[in-house]
Protein backbone atom coordinates (compact mmCIF):
# COMPACT_ATOMS: atom_id res chain seq x y z
CA UNK A 1 0.00 0.00 0.00
CA UNK A 2 2.66 2.29 1.11
CA UNK A 3 4.93 1.43 -1.79
CA UNK A 4 2.41 1.59 -4.49
CA UNK A 5 1.20 5.58 -2.98
CA UNK A 6 4.96 6.76 -3.42
CA UNK A 7 5.20 5.22 -6.25
CA UNK A 8 1.56 7.44 -7.69
CA UNK A 9 3.88 10.38 -6.29
CA UNK A 10 6.74 9.59 -8.09
CA UNK A 11 4.61 10.28 -11.26
CA UNK A 12 2.10 13.35 -10.11
CA UNK A 13 4.66 15.16 -8.11
CA UNK A 14 6.49 17.42 -9.38
CA UNK A 15 7.62 18.27 -13.26
CA UNK A 16 9.07 15.09 -14.22
CA UNK A 17 11.25 15.03 -17.35
CA UNK A 18 12.47 11.64 -16.70
CA UNK A 19 8.98 9.85 -16.72
CA UNK A 20 8.16 11.53 -19.25
CA UNK A 21 10.85 12.04 -21.48
CA UNK A 22 8.21 13.59 -24.40
CA UNK A 23 6.95 16.26 -22.34
CA UNK A 24 9.12 18.60 -23.03
CA UNK A 25 11.39 18.89 -26.39
CA UNK A 26 12.14 22.48 -27.19
CA UNK A 27 13.32 24.56 -24.46
CA UNK A 28 14.15 27.99 -24.52
CA UNK A 29 16.44 29.09 -21.88
CA UNK A 30 16.26 32.51 -20.17
CA UNK A 31 19.31 34.02 -17.92
CA UNK A 32 18.57 37.58 -16.47
CA UNK A 33 21.15 39.79 -14.55
CA UNK A 34 21.05 43.01 -13.05
CA UNK A 35 24.21 44.87 -13.40
CA UNK A 36 25.97 45.45 -16.30
CA UNK A 37 29.14 44.54 -14.68
CA UNK A 38 27.31 40.58 -14.50
CA UNK A 39 26.99 40.34 -18.19
CA UNK A 40 29.51 37.99 -19.44
CA UNK A 41 28.91 35.93 -16.15
CA UNK A 42 25.26 35.51 -17.04
CA UNK A 43 26.34 34.48 -20.54
CA UNK A 44 29.28 32.15 -19.07
CA UNK A 45 25.96 30.50 -16.97
CA UNK A 46 23.42 30.02 -19.76
CA UNK A 47 26.11 27.89 -21.66
CA UNK A 48 26.34 25.96 -19.02
CA UNK A 49 22.99 25.52 -18.59
CA UNK A 50 22.76 24.78 -22.28
CA UNK A 51 24.91 21.46 -21.29
CA UNK A 52 22.68 20.74 -18.44
CA UNK A 53 20.03 20.82 -20.63
CA UNK A 54 21.27 19.03 -22.88
CA UNK A 55 22.00 16.38 -20.71
CA UNK A 56 18.31 15.68 -20.32
CA UNK A 57 17.75 15.06 -23.43
CA UNK A 58 15.97 17.91 -24.19
CA UNK A 59 16.30 20.03 -27.31
CA UNK A 60 17.11 24.00 -27.10
CA UNK A 61 15.06 26.43 -29.66
CA UNK A 62 16.80 29.62 -28.26
CA UNK A 63 18.08 31.37 -25.45
CA UNK A 64 18.07 34.81 -24.03
CA UNK A 65 19.89 36.58 -22.02
CA UNK A 66 18.46 39.87 -20.71
CA UNK A 67 19.44 42.51 -18.30
CA UNK A 68 16.67 43.26 -15.46
CA UNK A 69 17.89 46.61 -13.59
CA UNK A 70 15.15 46.27 -11.17
CA UNK A 71 13.80 42.68 -10.18
CA UNK A 72 9.91 42.30 -10.01
CA UNK A 73 8.44 40.05 -7.68
CA UNK A 74 5.64 38.24 -10.02
CA UNK A 75 8.27 37.48 -12.58
CA UNK A 76 11.74 38.98 -11.62
CA UNK A 77 11.92 39.92 -14.74
CA UNK A 78 9.24 43.65 -15.20
CA UNK A 79 6.38 43.25 -16.89
CA UNK A 80 7.24 44.15 -20.27
CA UNK A 81 9.93 41.91 -20.43
CA UNK A 82 8.34 38.79 -19.19
CA UNK A 83 5.60 39.42 -22.48
CA UNK A 84 8.69 39.93 -24.71
CA UNK A 85 10.05 36.34 -23.61
CA UNK A 86 6.64 34.85 -23.72
CA UNK A 87 5.99 35.86 -27.31
CA UNK A 88 9.74 35.07 -28.24
CA UNK A 89 8.88 31.20 -26.61
CA UNK A 90 5.76 30.87 -28.69
CA UNK A 91 7.28 32.08 -32.25
CA UNK A 92 9.74 29.48 -31.27
CA UNK A 93 7.56 27.21 -30.45
CA UNK A 94 8.94 26.28 -27.23
CA UNK A 95 7.02 24.38 -25.17
CA UNK A 96 9.26 24.98 -22.08
CA UNK A 97 10.83 27.91 -20.38
CA UNK A 98 13.97 27.34 -18.46
CA UNK A 99 15.45 29.82 -16.26
CA UNK A 100 18.82 30.19 -15.30
CA UNK A 101 17.87 32.14 -12.21
CA UNK A 102 15.81 30.64 -9.12
CA UNK A 103 12.65 31.30 -9.25
CA UNK A 104 10.07 31.93 -5.77
CA UNK A 105 7.36 29.05 -6.40
CA UNK A 106 5.23 32.17 -6.85
CA UNK A 107 6.88 33.07 -9.79
CA UNK A 108 7.57 30.13 -11.65
CA UNK A 109 3.18 30.00 -11.28
CA UNK A 110 2.94 33.30 -12.56
CA UNK A 111 5.11 32.17 -15.70
CA UNK A 112 3.33 29.44 -16.44
CA UNK A 113 0.13 30.64 -16.13
CA UNK A 114 0.69 33.45 -18.56
CA UNK A 115 2.69 31.44 -20.83
CA UNK A 116 0.45 28.34 -20.65
CA UNK A 117 3.95 26.49 -20.93
CA UNK A 118 5.93 24.70 -18.37
CA UNK A 119 8.80 26.88 -16.71
CA UNK A 120 11.36 25.28 -15.10
CA UNK A 121 14.84 26.84 -13.39
CA UNK A 122 18.03 25.64 -13.32
CA UNK A 123 18.12 23.92 -9.53
CA UNK A 124 15.06 21.73 -10.89
CA UNK A 125 17.45 20.82 -14.44
CA UNK A 126 20.09 19.78 -11.67
CA UNK A 127 17.57 17.85 -9.70
CA UNK A 128 16.53 16.04 -12.63
CA UNK A 129 19.76 15.09 -13.37
CA UNK A 130 20.76 13.93 -10.06
CA UNK A 131 17.62 12.19 -10.13
CA UNK A 132 18.80 10.45 -13.29
CA UNK A 133 22.42 9.69 -11.94
CA UNK A 134 21.41 7.99 -8.69
CA UNK A 135 22.43 4.89 -8.29
CA UNK A 136 23.53 3.67 -4.63
CA UNK A 137 20.61 4.13 -1.68
CA UNK A 138 22.42 6.94 -0.39
CA UNK A 139 22.55 8.44 -3.45
CA UNK A 140 19.20 7.94 -4.14
CA UNK A 141 17.88 8.88 -0.49
CA UNK A 142 19.96 12.11 -1.03
CA UNK A 143 18.32 13.18 -4.51
CA UNK A 144 14.71 12.52 -2.72
CA UNK A 145 15.05 13.97 0.07
CA UNK A 146 16.57 17.38 -1.90
CA UNK A 147 13.82 16.90 -4.32
CA UNK A 148 10.95 17.04 -1.77
CA UNK A 149 12.33 20.14 -0.16
CA UNK A 150 12.22 21.44 -3.55
CA UNK A 151 8.48 19.92 -4.40
CA UNK A 152 6.72 21.13 -1.46
CA UNK A 153 6.32 24.87 -1.37
CA UNK A 154 5.60 23.80 -5.32
CA UNK A 155 2.80 21.40 -4.87
CA UNK A 156 -0.19 23.64 -5.50
CA UNK A 157 1.46 24.87 -9.27
CA UNK A 158 2.07 21.13 -10.18
CA UNK A 159 -1.74 20.49 -9.25
CA UNK A 160 -2.67 23.66 -10.97
CA UNK A 161 -0.88 22.28 -13.92
CA UNK A 162 -2.34 18.93 -13.96
CA UNK A 163 -5.99 20.38 -13.30
CA UNK A 164 -5.21 22.57 -16.13
CA UNK A 165 -4.26 19.47 -18.30
CA UNK A 166 -6.96 17.33 -16.96
CA UNK A 167 -9.32 19.98 -17.06
CA UNK A 168 -9.07 21.32 -20.80
CA UNK A 169 -12.80 19.83 -21.39
CA UNK A 170 -14.45 21.09 -18.96
CA UNK A 171 -14.16 24.94 -18.74
CA UNK A 172 -17.07 25.80 -16.51
CA UNK A 173 -16.54 23.39 -13.63
CA UNK A 174 -13.10 25.82 -12.47
CA UNK A 175 -14.31 26.93 -8.62
CA UNK A 176 -15.43 23.04 -7.79
CA UNK A 177 -12.32 21.99 -8.90
CA UNK A 178 -9.94 24.37 -7.47
CA UNK A 179 -12.35 23.42 -3.96
CA UNK A 180 -10.61 19.82 -4.69
CA UNK A 181 -7.36 20.32 -5.63
CA UNK A 182 -7.21 22.48 -2.27
CA UNK A 183 -7.83 19.22 -0.35
CA UNK A 184 -5.54 17.19 -2.27
CA UNK A 185 -2.86 19.67 -2.10
CA UNK A 186 -2.88 19.47 2.09
CA UNK A 187 -3.22 15.71 1.69
CA UNK A 188 -0.34 15.65 -0.73
CA UNK A 189 1.73 18.37 1.87
CA UNK A 190 1.18 16.41 4.60
CA UNK A 191 2.18 12.77 2.49
CA UNK A 192 5.58 14.64 1.64
CA UNK A 193 6.57 15.88 5.14
CA UNK A 194 6.00 12.43 6.63
CA UNK A 195 8.19 11.11 3.42
CA UNK A 196 10.66 13.35 3.87
CA UNK A 197 10.73 12.19 7.86
CA UNK A 198 11.09 8.75 6.56
CA UNK A 199 13.90 9.91 4.11
CA UNK A 200 15.71 11.38 6.92
CA UNK A 201 15.60 8.48 9.13
CA UNK A 202 16.25 6.03 6.49
CA UNK A 203 19.68 8.08 5.85
CA UNK A 204 20.82 8.48 9.16
CA UNK A 205 21.15 4.97 9.03
CA UNK A 206 22.93 4.36 6.07
CA UNK A 207 25.21 6.96 7.37
CA UNK A 208 25.92 5.32 10.59
CA UNK A 209 27.29 2.70 8.30
CA UNK A 210 29.36 4.84 6.43
CA UNK A 211 30.69 6.27 9.65
CA UNK A 212 32.07 3.10 10.41
CA UNK A 213 33.51 2.37 7.62
CA UNK A 214 35.52 5.65 7.87
CA UNK A 215 36.55 4.84 11.34
CA UNK A 216 37.91 1.26 10.06
CA UNK A 217 39.77 3.47 7.91
CA UNK A 218 41.07 6.02 10.25
CA UNK A 219 42.24 3.42 12.19
CA UNK A 220 45.33 2.31 10.15
CA UNK A 221 46.15 6.10 10.29
CA UNK A 222 46.91 6.14 6.11
CA UNK A 223 46.89 9.83 4.81
CA UNK A 224 43.96 10.69 3.08
CA UNK A 225 43.29 12.65 -0.87
CA UNK A 226 40.17 13.39 -1.66
CA UNK A 227 39.78 14.42 -6.00
CA UNK A 228 37.73 17.27 -5.90
CA UNK A 229 36.79 19.50 -9.05
CA UNK A 230 34.26 20.29 -11.41
CA UNK A 231 31.65 17.59 -13.14
CA UNK A 232 33.57 15.92 -16.19
CA UNK A 233 36.71 16.57 -15.33
CA UNK A 234 38.12 13.20 -15.05
CA UNK A 235 37.82 12.50 -11.23
CA UNK A 236 36.70 9.19 -11.60
CA UNK A 237 39.33 7.98 -14.68
CA UNK A 238 42.28 9.59 -12.05
CA UNK A 239 40.94 7.43 -9.71
CA UNK A 240 40.99 4.01 -11.92
CA UNK A 241 44.21 5.22 -12.81
CA UNK A 242 46.09 5.17 -9.83
CA UNK A 243 44.05 2.86 -7.58
CA UNK A 244 42.79 0.59 -10.62
CA UNK A 245 39.36 0.90 -9.20
CA UNK A 246 36.73 0.25 -11.43
CA UNK A 247 34.34 3.26 -10.86
CA UNK A 248 32.43 4.05 -13.63
CA UNK A 249 33.64 6.81 -15.53
CA UNK A 250 31.61 9.05 -18.64
CA UNK A 251 31.45 11.56 -20.94
CA UNK A 252 28.49 12.95 -19.36
CA UNK A 253 27.69 15.56 -16.33
CA UNK A 254 27.60 13.94 -13.00
CA UNK A 255 28.43 10.83 -13.84
CA UNK A 256 29.18 9.99 -10.17
CA UNK A 257 27.12 11.07 -7.40
CA UNK A 258 28.85 8.26 -4.73
CA UNK A 259 31.60 8.50 -2.72
CA UNK A 260 34.49 5.82 -3.37
CA UNK A 261 37.71 5.21 -1.43
CA UNK A 262 40.70 2.70 -2.17
CA UNK A 263 43.94 2.21 -1.13
CA UNK A 264 47.00 2.98 -3.32
CA UNK A 265 51.11 2.56 -2.78
CA UNK A 266 52.94 5.93 -3.25
CA UNK A 267 56.57 4.93 -5.04
CA UNK A 268 58.69 4.90 -2.00
CA UNK A 269 56.29 2.46 -0.89
CA UNK A 270 53.55 4.08 2.00
CA UNK A 271 50.38 3.47 1.69
CA UNK A 272 47.38 6.13 1.17
CA UNK A 273 43.96 6.48 0.35
CA UNK A 274 42.14 7.92 -2.30
CA UNK A 275 38.34 9.34 -2.67
CA UNK A 276 36.57 10.13 -5.47
CA UNK A 277 33.55 11.65 -5.36
CA UNK A 278 30.76 13.96 -6.89
CA UNK A 279 31.48 16.70 -9.17
CA UNK A 280 30.75 20.53 -8.27
CA UNK A 281 29.02 22.90 -10.94
CA UNK A 282 27.96 26.27 -10.23
CA UNK A 283 24.82 27.38 -8.51
CA UNK A 284 24.46 24.05 -7.10
CA UNK A 285 20.83 24.22 -5.61
CA UNK A 286 21.32 24.50 -2.11
CA UNK A 287 18.81 21.58 -1.63
CA UNK A 288 21.15 19.25 -2.84
CA UNK A 289 24.61 20.47 -1.30
CA UNK A 290 22.72 20.64 2.30
CA UNK A 291 21.36 16.94 1.14
CA UNK A 292 24.49 15.64 -0.35
CA UNK A 293 26.72 17.36 3.10
CA UNK A 294 27.36 14.12 3.83
CA UNK A 295 29.21 12.91 0.68
CA UNK A 296 30.70 16.02 -0.40
CA UNK A 297 32.13 15.96 3.32
CA UNK A 298 34.30 13.59 2.99
CA UNK A 299 36.58 16.39 0.77
CA UNK A 300 36.76 17.98 4.24
CA UNK A 301 38.00 14.88 6.11
CA UNK A 302 40.74 13.95 3.60
CA UNK A 303 44.27 15.17 4.74
CA UNK A 304 45.07 17.25 1.24
CA UNK A 305 43.08 17.52 -1.62
CA UNK A 306 43.72 16.45 -5.56
CA UNK A 307 41.83 19.41 -7.75
CA UNK A 308 41.07 18.26 -10.91
CA UNK A 309 40.66 20.18 -13.76
CA UNK A 310 40.47 19.62 -17.31
CA UNK A 311 42.98 21.72 -18.83
CA UNK A 312 41.44 20.71 -22.93
CA UNK A 313 38.66 23.12 -22.05
CA UNK A 314 38.89 26.73 -22.15
CA UNK A 315 36.29 27.13 -19.16
CA UNK A 316 39.20 25.69 -17.47
CA UNK A 317 39.59 29.29 -15.11
CA UNK A 318 36.11 29.15 -14.18
CA UNK A 319 35.87 25.51 -13.82
CA UNK A 320 38.86 26.17 -10.99
CA UNK A 321 36.82 29.23 -9.74
CA UNK A 322 33.41 27.20 -9.10
CA UNK A 323 35.36 24.40 -7.42
CA UNK A 324 36.75 26.61 -5.03
CA UNK A 325 33.88 28.38 -4.04
CA UNK A 326 31.77 25.00 -3.21
CA UNK A 327 34.95 24.15 -1.03
CA UNK A 328 34.58 27.22 0.69
CA UNK A 329 30.74 27.18 0.97
CA UNK A 330 31.24 23.23 2.72
CA UNK A 331 34.06 24.52 4.74
CA UNK A 332 37.16 23.16 3.19
CA UNK A 333 38.49 26.30 1.93
CA UNK A 334 41.57 26.39 3.21
CA UNK A 335 42.87 22.66 3.22
CA UNK A 336 45.75 21.81 1.59
CA UNK A 337 45.39 21.26 -2.76
CA UNK A 338 47.37 19.86 -5.42
CA UNK A 339 46.33 20.93 -9.10
CA UNK A 340 46.14 18.56 -11.16
CA UNK A 341 45.86 19.80 -14.84
CA UNK A 342 43.90 16.38 -16.75
CA UNK A 343 43.38 15.89 -20.03
CA UNK A 344 46.61 17.16 -20.90
CA UNK A 345 46.50 14.61 -24.12
CA UNK A 346 44.35 16.94 -25.87
CA UNK A 347 46.03 20.12 -25.23
CA UNK A 348 47.41 20.72 -28.94
CA UNK A 349 48.08 24.53 -28.63
CA UNK A 350 51.47 24.93 -26.87
CA UNK A 351 50.23 28.51 -26.05
CA UNK A 352 47.76 27.18 -23.86
CA UNK A 353 49.96 25.10 -21.65
CA UNK A 354 52.26 27.69 -21.20
CA UNK A 355 49.65 30.19 -20.29
CA UNK A 356 48.08 27.44 -18.40
CA UNK A 357 51.50 26.56 -16.63
CA UNK A 358 51.91 30.45 -15.49
CA UNK A 359 48.66 30.70 -13.76
CA UNK A 360 48.74 27.33 -11.97
CA UNK A 361 52.40 27.20 -11.43
CA UNK A 362 52.27 24.49 -9.01
CA UNK A 363 50.31 21.96 -10.86
CA UNK A 364 51.01 19.34 -12.41
CA UNK A 365 49.86 17.79 -16.25
CA UNK A 366 48.59 14.52 -16.53
CA UNK A 367 46.32 12.43 -18.63
CA UNK A 368 44.69 10.21 -16.32
CA UNK A 369 43.31 8.63 -19.88
CA UNK A 370 46.87 8.04 -21.54
CA UNK A 371 48.87 7.86 -18.13
CA UNK A 372 51.00 10.67 -19.24
CA UNK A 373 52.41 12.65 -16.39
CA UNK A 374 51.29 10.12 -13.48
CA UNK A 375 54.61 8.90 -12.35
CA UNK A 376 55.22 13.16 -11.97
CA UNK A 377 51.78 12.93 -10.05
CA UNK A 378 52.80 9.84 -7.20
CA UNK A 379 55.96 12.05 -7.21
CA UNK A 380 54.46 15.12 -6.01
CA UNK A 381 52.37 13.45 -3.80
CA UNK A 382 55.14 11.53 -2.25
CA UNK A 383 56.99 15.33 -1.62
CA UNK A 384 53.60 16.09 0.11
CA UNK A 385 53.86 13.31 2.09
CA UNK A 386 57.02 13.36 2.70
CA UNK A 387 56.86 14.26 6.85
CA UNK A 388 54.72 11.03 7.16
CA UNK A 389 57.50 8.32 6.50
CA UNK A 390 61.11 7.65 8.21
CA UNK A 391 64.05 5.98 6.30
CA UNK A 392 65.84 4.27 8.71
CA UNK A 393 68.27 1.13 8.81
CA UNK A 394 67.07 -1.57 11.34
CA UNK A 395 69.01 -4.98 12.59
CA UNK A 396 66.30 -7.80 13.02
CA UNK A 397 66.76 -10.99 14.18
CA UNK A 398 65.94 -13.55 11.98
CA UNK A 399 63.21 -15.14 14.25
CA UNK A 400 61.31 -12.43 14.07
CA UNK A 401 59.40 -12.66 11.27
CA UNK A 402 56.33 -10.60 12.36
CA UNK A 403 58.71 -7.61 12.25
CA UNK A 404 60.21 -8.05 9.06
CA UNK A 405 57.00 -8.92 7.91
CA UNK A 406 55.29 -5.16 9.32
CA UNK A 407 57.97 -3.95 7.00
CA UNK A 408 57.71 -5.44 3.71
CA UNK A 409 54.11 -4.82 4.32
CA UNK A 410 53.76 -1.30 5.14
CA UNK A 411 57.09 0.14 3.94
CA UNK A 412 59.53 -0.10 1.34
CA UNK A 413 62.62 -1.97 1.69
CA UNK A 414 65.66 -0.42 0.27
CA UNK A 415 68.22 -3.30 0.78
CA UNK A 416 68.74 -6.41 2.84
CA UNK A 417 71.91 -7.64 3.94
CA UNK A 418 72.18 -10.91 6.20
CA UNK A 419 75.13 -10.65 9.09
CA UNK A 420 74.77 -13.72 11.42
CA UNK A 421 71.26 -14.04 12.29
CA UNK A 422 69.97 -11.04 11.70
CA UNK A 423 68.85 -9.18 8.69
CA UNK A 424 70.06 -5.59 8.85
CA UNK A 425 67.33 -3.86 6.71
CA UNK A 426 67.37 -0.22 4.85
CA UNK A 427 63.68 0.85 4.90
CA UNK A 428 61.39 3.44 4.26
CA UNK A 429 58.51 3.31 6.97
CA UNK A 430 55.43 5.79 7.51
CA UNK A 431 56.35 7.18 11.30
CA UNK A 432 52.87 5.69 12.70
CA UNK A 433 54.97 2.42 12.55
CA UNK A 434 58.28 3.89 14.22
CA UNK A 435 56.94 2.69 17.96
CA UNK A 436 56.86 -1.22 16.89
CA UNK A 437 60.32 -1.12 15.12
CA UNK A 438 61.99 1.11 18.04
CA UNK A 439 63.99 -1.66 19.06
CA UNK A 440 65.73 -3.27 16.19
CA UNK A 441 67.10 0.76 15.16
CA UNK A 442 70.66 1.05 14.31
CA UNK A 443 70.53 4.11 12.53
CA UNK A 444 68.93 6.96 10.39
CA UNK A 445 70.03 8.36 6.80
CA UNK A 446 68.12 11.80 6.47
CA UNK A 447 67.26 11.73 2.60
CA UNK A 448 65.53 14.60 0.75
CA UNK A 449 61.85 13.32 -0.96
CA UNK A 450 64.11 14.16 -4.86
CA UNK A 451 66.39 11.10 -3.23
CA UNK A 452 63.12 9.05 -2.91
N1 LIG B 1 41.14 12.76 -23.54
C1 LIG B 1 41.00 12.54 -22.24
N2 LIG B 1 39.78 12.23 -21.74
C2 LIG B 1 39.66 12.02 -20.42
C3 LIG B 1 40.78 12.10 -19.55
N3 LIG B 1 40.34 11.85 -18.29
C4 LIG B 1 39.01 11.62 -18.38
N4 LIG B 1 38.61 11.71 -19.66
C5 LIG B 1 37.24 11.53 -20.17
O1 LIG B 1 36.41 12.55 -19.63
C6 LIG B 1 35.11 12.05 -19.35
C7 LIG B 1 34.75 12.30 -17.91
O2 LIG B 1 35.56 11.51 -17.09
P1 LIG B 1 35.14 11.10 -15.62
O3 LIG B 1 36.33 10.43 -15.00
O4 LIG B 1 33.84 10.40 -15.61
O5 LIG B 1 34.95 12.55 -15.00
P2 LIG B 1 34.46 12.94 -13.51
O6 LIG B 1 35.24 14.14 -13.13
O7 LIG B 1 34.53 11.76 -12.61
O8 LIG B 1 32.96 13.36 -13.81
P3 LIG B 1 31.67 13.37 -12.82
O9 LIG B 1 31.67 12.12 -12.02
O10 LIG B 1 30.56 13.46 -13.79
O11 LIG B 1 31.79 14.59 -11.98
C8 LIG B 1 35.15 10.57 -19.73
O12 LIG B 1 34.62 10.43 -21.02
C9 LIG B 1 36.62 10.23 -19.68
O13 LIG B 1 36.96 9.16 -20.55
C10 LIG B 1 42.05 12.42 -20.11
O14 LIG B 1 43.08 12.52 -19.43
N5 LIG B 1 42.08 12.63 -21.45
MG1 LIG C 1 33.11 10.78 -11.64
Amino acid sequence: MDGRSGRRYKQTFMFDVRERPNLVQRALLVGVYQEKSEETEARDLIEELHELVTTLGIGIVGSVVARVPKTNTRYLTGTGKAREIIDHAKELQADCIIFDNELSPMQQRAWEQDSGIAVVDRHEIILDIFDRRARSREARLQVDLARMAYSIPRLKRMWGHLDRQGGGGGGGSGGASRGEGETQLEVDRRLARERIGRLREELTEVRKQRATQRKERLKDGLPHIAIVGYTNAGKSTLLNRLTGAGVLAEDKLFATLDTTTRRFELPDGQQALLTDSVGFVRRLPHDLVESFKATLEEALLADFLLHVLDASDPRVYRFHETTLSVLAELGAGDKQSLIVLNKADKITDPAWRTQLERHFDQAVFVSAQTGEGIDRLLARLNEMLYDRVQRLTLRVPMARADVLALIHREGKIISTEYEGNDAVVRAILPKRFLLKVEAFRIKETPVTPSRI
